[in-house]
């Protein structure tokens, strides 16, 4: 499998092994997605350990330089392969476990927990670049979320209520070939909007709304995610207004986004247009963020954040203005980095519409 080499290179010694328990990496590195269950990786070995309900299925899915085991027992089973492999410690993923989940470990296996690397932030960094295979996944979950939102907004109109819209969306991305939703879809209307992360109820939708979607689509594991926001029935000036501020802010991130470039820096060409604006204060969350196994992975795009973008990063742009009891507006993208610029893996216009 194309990320086992990486983690090996993670290992110092023919005596060390990565213990991973966290589904998300455990599918990462194995391609197989089950509740429970482990992998190991030794320079030599790679196991993945599922119990009773998932081993027919493991044994016909993974890749076969991948050993399947069954277990009964977890922990009896990675001491077998410790003493099989003469392993002397492991790496764990300290984000991951639970104190409960450690203590566990340490009492019941015959190894040393090494506390000094985390595998778990390693895998981060390696889980921020993606394969092509990935980036085909990703667009695919795209491509389902769009096909979707234009179906969807066929029912958006005065009377409408916020529910409904997302009810149909998820059956819609789920009939349209998604695993499941990203994340808890987010249709708000007028007031709401101005909440970056409101909840859908039963509000109607009414002429003079702004209506955000943020809405994603999950494809083999790997998430998508896009922000929409359309005006119901006609927008004011001062709608119209921040709506043009936000794209602008939105464009002028895109333009900063290649190899080479800091989070900051993207972050900051987002920021300081709205803060020219007058609106700094009304725009409180980071520009962006990876997206891939997890609806929210590394990069944080912030003003903080030095961190270099990559080729074949996959990262959000969504800068928002929210002006409390009046209305919000957020515009979200997803990109791929490249060696000279910005790929939007988006096809859905940005211009105000209106439904
Ligand atoms: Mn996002």
């Amino acid at each position: 499998m194309f990320n086992i080499e990486k983690i090996i290179n993670f290992l110092p010694d023919n005596n060390s092994a990565a213990l991973i328990t966290s589904a998300e990496n455990r599918r990462y590195i194995s391609g197989f997605l089950s509740s429970s269950g482990a992998v190991v990786v030794t320079m030599l070995n790679v196991y993945l350990l599922v119990d009773f309900r998932y081993f027919e299925a493991a044994q016909k899915s993974v890749n076969k330089d991948i050993k399947v085991l069954e277990y009964k027992n977890l922990p009896e089973s990675l001491n077998e392969i410790f003493k099989d492999n003469n392993i002397k410690r492991i790496y764990i993923e300290h984000s991951r476990v639970t104190l409960n989940e450690y203590e566990n470990l340490k009492n019941q296996l015959n190894v040393q927990i090494d506390k000094e690397k985390d595998i778990s932030k390693y895998l981060l960094d390696v889980r921020a670049v993606k394969t092509n295979s990935e980036i085909e996944k990703i667009i695919k979950a795209q491509k389902i979320t769009e096909k979707s939102y234009l179906e969807v907004l066929n029912y958006l109109k005065p009377g409408v209520e916020e529910r409904k819209i997302a009810i149909e969306l998820e059956y819609l991305i789920k009939k349209n070939g998604a695993e499941r939703i990203a994340f808890d879809l987010i249709t708000i209307s007028g007031k709401k909007t101005s909440l970056p992360h409101g909840e859908p109820s039963n509000n109607m939708a009414k002429a003079g709304d702004f209506f955000t979607f943020d809405i994603g689509a999950v494809f083999e594991g790997y998430h998508s995610d896009m922000t929409r926001t359309v005006a119901v029935g006609y927008a004011d000036d001062e709608m119209k207004e921040i709506y043009d501020i936000v794209l602008t802010a939105h464009k002028k991130a895109y333009k900063k986004i290649k190899e080479g470039s800091l989070c900051s820096d993207i972050d900051l060409a987002a920021r300081d247009y709205i803060d020219q604006k007058g609106y700094g204060k009304y725009f409180g969350h980071s520009t962006g963020h990876g997206v891939g196994l997890e609806i929210h992975e590394e990069p944080v795009v912030f003003k903080t954040n030095k961190t270099v973008l990559k080729e074949n990063m996959v990262i959000t742009d969504e800068p928002g203005i929210y002006l409390p009891d009046k209305f919000g507006v957020r515009i979200e993208d997803m990109i791929r980095v490249t060696k000279n610029g910005a790929e939007s893996l988006a096809n859905i216009d940005k211009d105000l519409i209106i439904v």
